[in-house]
């Protein structure tokens, strides 16, 4: 029996845990939030993710997951705290740094520390290293130091952690392989070992190359507004070409990693990233594209009401972090519209989440912000008796046009002009 420490139960660490619980491990899943703690406790999950509340259920119940708020000696710590990006565009690494500090107490000799935060390159050697060998240890002797970065899509997290391949840098080979033995226990991917400095690295490059070539799709999305064609249209014949793979266009780029990742290259070498910095200003640049074209459909109705379809960063997900749905409210609501959200998944929104009745009562617009699939299903003749006025902004091409249009809709759609 592998004891397994692993401090953050968020949206990588509570389902890792359940993971490695299910796979004969005893799991102590550490977090700082007494409320997430006394979740867990009861075998309830705090976030929403296919599949978790019957797994989680099962793993508490038999006693392999527990629930804590400090440590406990194990043969494994995982780290999986956020590492979010403070106002100056770094990354914050606290919550690493603490996490880290949190655990050494309890390590024994031969135990191995995974950090699974993505973190800016350079931090298992300059920020891990120096804590876990406080007080006389080795790493590499003593103890064992190894990045695993996580690569999972939310509302696909259990399916992607086995079946994802995973990349597992060592800051020496024992610690790689030991890492490997471990994930080898769920994960049916081809696992491959590097150094944890390559492994960082590889991290923040995939969500880099999305962000860049999402950027790439929004540039080219305001380009065929520019001249009268249709974006999606350029897409799917463009990406008939084998080696194209045009991203989607939308109203901005959402979530913890993709919008976030990129600033962590830019931050260690801001003297050698205009792509990268550049892609981020353009992508972040969309939520404002998308109210200018909002507020024309809206020109000359006084105190607009927009009702705002979708508050999650992306379709069929709770996750609101870094939404660009916020920002379009927030945006509105400075241009002296009055904005009222409907999301089907999202807790804790920052703005009342109402029923789509209540949202779309005596409304202006109807933005779709969120490509919730439900959101496709909506019926234009049934919205329209709700609403004050015909108009619909669809941000990711994803109702039928022809049919809101016949119920009488003015419909605009991101990227088509
Ligand atoms: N988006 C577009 N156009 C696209 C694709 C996405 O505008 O063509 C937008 C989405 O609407 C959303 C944002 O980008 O706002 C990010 O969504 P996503 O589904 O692309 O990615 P995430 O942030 O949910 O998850 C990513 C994944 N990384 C890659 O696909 C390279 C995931 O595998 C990582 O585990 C995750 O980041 C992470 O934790 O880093």
């Amino acid at each position: 029996m592998t004891d397994i420490c692993i401090l953050g139960m968020g949206y990588i660490g509570l389902p890792t845990a359940v993971m490695l619980a299910e796979s004969g491990c005893r799991v102590l899943g550490v977090d700082t939030n007494p409320l997430v703690r006394e979740a867990l406790g009861r075998g309830e999950p705090h976030i929403e993710e296919p599949g978790l509340r019957d797994r989680l259920k099962a793993v508490v119940a038999s006693g392999a997951l527990r629930a804590a708020e400090t440590p406990a000696p194990a043969d494994v710590f995982i780290i999986a705290v956020p590492t979010p990006l403070t106002v100056d565009k770094r990354a914050d690494m606290r919550h690493v740094a603490a996490a880290a500090e949190a655990l050494t107490p309890f390590l024994r000799p031969g135990s191995l520390v995974i950090l699974e935060s993505t973190s800016p390159p350079g931090t298992c050697a300059e920020l891990l290293r120096p804590i876990l060998e406080a007080g006389g240890r080795r790493v590499g002797e003593d103890v064992f130091l190894a990045h695993c970065p996580e690569r999972v899509l939310p509302g696909r997290i259990f399916t992607e952690l086995v079946e994802n391949d995973r990349v597992i840098g060592g800051t020496d080979p024992r610690a790689a392989a030991m890492a490997r033995d471990l994930y080898a226990r769920f994960v049916k991917g081809d696992i491959f070992l590097t150094d944890a400095t390559t492994a960082e690295m590889v991290k923040l490059i995939e969500n880099t190359f999305r962000d860049v070539n999402i950027a790439l799709a929004n540039e080219t999305a305001v380009l065929c507004e520019a001249m009268g064609i249709d974006f999606w249209s350029v897409m799917r014949l463009a990406n008939r070409h084998p080696r194209v793979g045009l991203h989607r266009a939308g109203p901005g780029v959402g979530g913890h990693c993709i919008s976030v990742d990129p600033w962590f290259l830019v931050e260690r070498f801001s003297g050698s990233t205009p792509l990268i910095a550049l892609a981020r200003r353009v992508n972040d640049a969309m939520p404002a594209h998308v109210v200018d074209r909002v507020t024309a459909m809206l020109a000359g109705v006084p105190r607009p009401v927009v009702a705002l379809f979708g508050l999650a960063y992306k379709g069929d997900v709770d996750d609101l972090r870094e939404s660009p749905a916020l920002a379009l409210a927030r945006l509105l609501e400075e241009r002296g519209c009055e904005v009222r959200a409907h999301d089907p998944f999202a807790q804790r929104a920052p703005l009342p989440n109402l029923t789509p009745e209540a949202c779309l009562d005596g409304a202006d617009l109807l933005l779709v912000a969120t490509a919730h699939s439900a959101f496709a299903e909506l019926d234009p003749e049934d919205t329209a008796a709700l609403m004050r006025g015909r108009r619909v902004y669809d941000a990711h091409r994803l109702l039928p046009a022809d049919r809101w249009a016949a119920a009488g809709f003015t419909v605009e759609v991101l990227g088509v002009g």
